[in-house]
């Protein structure tokens, strides 16, 4: 009587007299209150893991989950006829993150806590977040996402630190989240906040005045950086993202009566991607501002950090001016000197310097020079740093490189948003693969019994249609509950190739027009944001979504295909669309995608991979064997020889190959012309025809043959339980407990 107890205690009222928005507060209280117990006491060393995002998700349910009451509740709830789904409704996601990287750092802070390490989060609180997609004449438009409000599970501390910058000084608060373990302990992540922040400055949109940086500091995550005054902007986020995370862990570390001297045996510091590299010289700054010597600083700092890298394009591979630099943190900029100076002492080869010869500061390679650990997080993409991309850091600094496959929480990627196939995993096998997920393997004894494979079809049929309502009641549109469910969700990024899945809707809706109709009817979903200022990558969801409107208004063809792009992918929707996926597109170009961590969710929820052997799809191939998966395109091998050679011309498939040529030019053919944006359209075309950077045509023909052989393998629905139920049997090595378990032991050593 969990529930009752507590709204008796709160309203002295029974569930029935109480309003879904009072028991959504009191179970955050209560939460809080549980958590809080549960506060973790280790006292040696601590993690501090420093991120620019923390793609959380909406916090009630995966904590009640790992605190142990939310079946209690749900139970409660029901009882009384209310649902546990119209409290979560109530709740808004936090706004703090963009993809993989900031999901990637929520799962760890999960799985940090159930195993019961002492390790806090550090990045900042932005009032409005990324930005909310809407889609207006087939574009995407972008607003404010306001998720900040009453019940936001900040906690406001006492905590103000004076941060520095070039001409002025901010206070910023620090405001703490719980993270609570599964039967774990409770972490914090600390996010930081300018007392001054003033969401008024708000212009239309997501404009605003990007000079008032006392203002606009904290704002928005990723601000556009397409102009000089936005870079600045995204130098003082880092910087204060970083000074305050550096008074934070001295503060800890002294309280506790420790030696900063001795600072890597009180913490360790994982910087996520480049974002927090100023943490480095920030910390070396104020251990010389303590007395310390300037090389000893560094030998400390450099015993404390550790560096993750998540990406081998060198457009995301952050460098600033020394000029930008100098405008923003000038105390900095001697630090960096000294390590650059050092550097170049050593080493003649001008890849390993951190300033280059333009005077811009090349943060990855501050990181390497710096941290004591360099880590990949698949085992191709760490190879490629290895081999290819860092590799004449490899060959100074063997020791520092090392893999940590990515791994994702269960508990939110199965147990919160699939009950059914969670309940089901426990009555076959019992519950012990929550906390030990490589038991999912036992799975695996039952792939020949008709009645579990039956049971797994069920509650995939069940997570469809629950898709489809909730795509009815979000966004009104209407889906065929019995096609196939083929879903690519992930953030929009040419390199993730979302423009060779939409040229294969083009391709599949001619075939379809003259006549050659698909067996099984399909469904294809997308889910994706775009940063605003990457135009292509608009001109990408601009085509989906012509094409989505094109066949929803064509009667022979959307009786058997439709397309539809879901508004706002976050982590709440992709809660929904991962239990329902049957085929889940992983289809980035061979050696670009670091990892990942989408393809793990939707092989534990049972769908079946179609996708280039690139990142994790390559481990998720070898545990599932070729019968299981499907696998194209051309080696990342292969890619990296083409682009070197530069021998790629994308004219000439355009030219020899028929079908590529046909699907190209209806992009800019009358049909879509009269849809869409005439500007768009041909630029588009255009990229595709003159440049394809990201090698669609070379993979095309077998993209769509295997594709193909996939919806025909749907068909025989028995053998297609088995391929799911050997996902997710398999699925066990993709825990984040794994993941955070091996970063403990290699790195952490907590
Ligand atoms: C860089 C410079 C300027 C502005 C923005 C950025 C920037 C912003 C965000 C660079 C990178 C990111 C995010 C990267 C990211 O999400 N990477 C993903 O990390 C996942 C977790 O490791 C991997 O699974 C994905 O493969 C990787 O793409």
């Amino acid at each position: 009587m969990i529930l009752s107890e507590i709204l008796q205690r709160e309203y002295q009222r029974p569930v029935r007299e109480c309003t879904d928005i009072e028991i959504f507060a009191a179970l955050l209280k209560e939460v809080y209150r549980r958590s809080e117990q549960k506060r973790c006491t280790a006292s040696a060393k601590k993690l501090y893991y420093i991120s620019a995002e923390f793609l959380i998700g909406k916090l009630l349910s995966n904590d009640m989950i790992n605190l142990g009451i939310y079946d209690e509740v749900k139970r409660e709830l029901s009882e009384n006829g209310r649902s546990i789904s119209a409290i979560e409704e109530l709740e808004c996601e936090p706004s703090l993150g963009n993809g993989g990287l900031g999901r990637l750092a929520a799962c760890f802070l999960d799985s940090v806590a159930t195993l019961g390490l002492n390790g806090d989060g550090i990045g900042l609180c932005y009032h409005l977040g990324l930005f909310r997609q809407v889609f207006e004449n087939n574009t995407q438009t972008t607003q404010p996402d306001r998720w900040l409000n009453k019940f936001s599970p900040l906690h406001r501390t006492d905590t103000v630190y004076t941060v520095r910058f070039r001409g002025r000084e901010l206070q910023a608060r620090m405001y703490d989240i719980n993270v609570t373990g599964y039967e774990g302990v409770t972490n914090k992540l600390h996010l930081f906040d300018v007392e001054t922040a003033d969401e008024s400055i708000l212009g239309d949109g997501i404009s605003f005045n990007k000079s008032d940086i006392p203002k606009n500091l904290t704002l928005f995550l990723y601000p556009d950086d397409s102009d000089e005054e936005g870079r600045l902007l995204r130098i003082y986020q880092q910087y204060l993202m970083v000074s305050c995370g550096a008074q934070l862990i001295l503060d800890e570390v002294e309280h506790k009566g420790g030696d900063i001297s001795r600072l890597y045996e009180h913490a360790v510091i994982q910087i996520n991607d480049t974002h927090p590299t100023m943490m480095i010289p920030e910390l070396i700054r104020l251990l010389t501002e303590r007395g310390i010597e300037m090389d000893e600083a560094i030998r400390i700092v450099s015993r404390t950090c550790a560096y993750t890298n998540h990406t081998i394009l060198a457009e995301a591979l952050e460098k600033w001016e020394v000029k930008q630099l100098k405008k923003v943190v000038p105390q900095l900029l001697p630090i960096i000197e000294v390590l650059d100076d050092k550097v170049r002492r050593l080493y003649q080869d001008t890849a390993l310097h951190i300033i280059d010869s333009n005077e811009r500061v090349h943060m990855a390679n501050i990181c390497i020079h710096c941290c004591f650990s360099v880590n990949g997080v698949a085992k191709l993409h760490t190879d490629i740093l290895k081999n290819v991309e860092l590799h004449h850091f490899y060959e100074v600094y063997p020791e520092k490189f090392n893999n940590k496959t990515n791994g994702v929480t269960f508990r939110r990627w199965l147990m919160h948003c699939n009950g059914a196939l969670s309940q089901l995993i426990t009555e076959l096998i019992g519950s012990g693969w929550k906390k030990d997920a490589m038991q999912l393997k036992r799975l695996l004894d039952h792939r020949e019994d008709n009645e579990v494979l039956e049971a797994l079809l069920r509650i995939k049929q069940q997570n469809k249609t629950a898709l489809s309502d909730w795509l009815k009641a979000k966004q009104g549109i209407t889906v065929d509950d019995s096609s196939v469910f083929d879903i690519q969700i992930k953030r929009l990024h040419e390199y993730k190739r979302q423009q060779m899945n939409v040229l294969y809707v083009i391709h599949k809706y001619l075939e379809i027009k003259s006549g050659s109709l698909p067996s099984t009817p399909v469904t294809v979903i997308f889910g994706a944001k775009a940063a605003p200022a990457y135009t292509i990558a608009q001109d990408i969801i601009h085509l989906i979504l012509c094409m989505q409107q094109l066949i929803s208004e064509d009667k022979d063809v959307c009786r058997y295909f439709n397309v539809v792009m879901v508004e706002n992918y976050n982590v709440t929707a992709a809660e929904k669309l991962i239990p329902a996926c049957d085929i889940s597109q992983q289809i980035s170009l061979a050696s670009k995608e670091a990892s990942g961590t989408g393809n793990m969710k939707l092989m534990l929820n049972g769908a079946v991979t179609l996708g280039t052997e690139d990142g994790a799809n390559v481990e998720i191939h070898s545990l599932v064997g070729d019968e299981n998966i499907y696998i194209f395109g051309d080696s990342s091998e292969t890619v990296v020889q083409r682009y070197k050679s530069g021998s790629y011309r994308a004219e000439d498939y355009y030219s020899s190959d028929p079908i590529i040529k046909r699907a190209v030019d209806f992009i800019t053919g009358k049909e879509l012309l009269a849809l869409g944006d005439r500007k768009r359209l041909e630029r588009l075309s255009a990229e595709l025809r003159g440049k394809d950077w990201f090698m669609t045509f070379p993979d095309f023909a077998d993209y769509i043959t295997t594709r193909e052989r996939a919806y025909a393998d749907y068909a025989d629905r028995r053998k297609w339980a088995e391929k799911m139920l050997i996902n997710i049997a398999n699925a066990g090595y993709f825990s984040s407990d794994r993941t955070i378990a091996e970063y403990n032991r290699d790195i952490w050593k907590l």
